[in-house]
């Protein structure tokens, strides 16, 4: 099938990170795909290869064009055409797809919440006749699902067997840290810019274990330094493709938005998640939603509250608390435990593609 995908950038990495992911997984699933998206330039951070003035170009499979030229472009005929997040098509393009028999499926952001489930596949009548439809990712088998490749899980326990050090190091051109650090907890910190770090900050250097706190981006935030036990590591952001393997050297992770999360639960280890903020406090009960679907222990629980409520005291406390015994092995184990789950069912490419098809045969 021929599929088309549309994204706009709202903001940050996560909107192109999500359809560059998916495009790629269509792509990998054999099927002709083509990505519009209007501001290359933030995909490139992700995908190195990628020339952001270029007309168009192939990557991956993938045909990626800038989305003003999709203002003269015709849709696919029979084709798929995905809005992603609610983008809104160009007006000439959308017009076009009445008369070229398309599919047109409006991809929604991750949630957790219950009701995503009564409203995935759903139709949405279109005035111009096209068959429109709801695709909502998720966490449970009622939903499109996560993205995730097949061969994950055996790239994941390849790269797992070597050196730890040495992978990081390779990765990132940093060395981890002296070898006395051999039993420290290496920490990847990705997160918005307000987020309590202080707090992070005072939990990590009291810590009795040694700690390294991998920080991607051009320069940490100033209240983040080295104290006590405490190391940080400025890290060089990775291109996406290599953005699991930085994770599978973590055994604590703050991510946040939508793709670095499903990537941290994929990983299999602890993490904590700084969810998209939203008007009206509208995000905090996604939060909770999500919290109720993770199980972690309580006092992880406690701490992903207080990151996302951005109380320096509370985080100082309750970091502390998660990372202690018998709490930690309980949600290091919950952690696999729900990471196994997740991946025991197909992926959102594959489910996509499954839901696509079967629209086309009932037609
Ligand atoms: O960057 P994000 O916060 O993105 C978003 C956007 O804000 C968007 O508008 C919002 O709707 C959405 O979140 C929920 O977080 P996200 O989704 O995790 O995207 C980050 C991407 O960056 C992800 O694809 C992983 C990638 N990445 C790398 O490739 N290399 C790196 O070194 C790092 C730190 C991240």
């Amino acid at each position: 099938m021929s599929f088309e995908l549309f994204c706009r950038v709202v903001d940050n990495f996560g909107d192109a990170g999500v359809c560059w992911r998916l495009a790629r997984r269509l792509a990998a699933l054999g099927q002709s795909v083509r990505l519009w998206i209007d501001r290359p330039e933030v995909l490139a951070r992700l995908l190195p290869a990628l020339d952001a003035r270029a007309a168009e170009q192939t990557l991956e499979g993938v045909r990626i064009s800038p989305w003003d030229q999709a203002e003269h472009a015709l849709p696919p005929r029979g084709g798929v055409v995905i809005e992603a997040f609610a983008c809104v098509l160009p007006p000439a393009y959308e017009a076009a797809m009445a008369g070229r028999d398309c599919l047109w499926i409006n991809l929604e952001y991750l949630s957790a919440e219950p009701w995503v489930e009564g409203c995935h596949g759903l139709p949405s009548p279109q005035a111009n006749g096209v068959p429109k439809f709801f695709f909502f990712p998720g966490f449970t088998s009622a939903t499109g699902g996560l993205l995730r490749e097949p061969d994950l899980p055996a790239r994941r326990k390849a790269a797992q067997a070597q050196d730890r050090d040495e992978r990081l190091r390779a990765l990132t051109g940093r060395s981890a840290g002296p070898a006395a650090d051999d039993d420290a907890l290496t920490v990847l910190l990705f997160c918005y810019s307000d987020a309590p770090l202080t707090g992070l900050q005072a939990a990590l250097a009291g810590l009795e274990r040694p700690v390294r706190l991998l920080v991607p981006g051009d320069r940490p935030p100033a209240v983040l330094h080295d104290q006590g036990g405490l190391r940080i590591v400025p890290i060089p952001f990775v291109p996406q493709t290599r953005f699991d393997e930085l994770l599978w050297c973590c055994d604590l992770i703050f991510v946040r938005g939508e793709d670095s999360l499903v990537r941290a639960l994929w990983a299999g280890v602890p993490l904590v998640w700084q969810i998209y903020r939203q008007a009206e406090d509208a995000h905090l009960n996604k939060l909770e939603a999500w919290l109720g679907r993770a199980r972690w222990p309580g006092p992880a629980a406690e701490l992903i509250r207080a990151w996302n409520l951005l109380d320096d005291a509370a985080v100082a406390r309750t970091l502390p608390a998660a990372l202690a015994a018998p709490i930690w092995s309980d949600w290091c184990a919950r952690s696999r435990a729900w990471s196994a789950e997740l991946a025991d069912r197909s992926d959102l490419g594959q489910d996509l593609l499954d839901f696509c098809m079967r629209q086309r045969q009932t037609r």
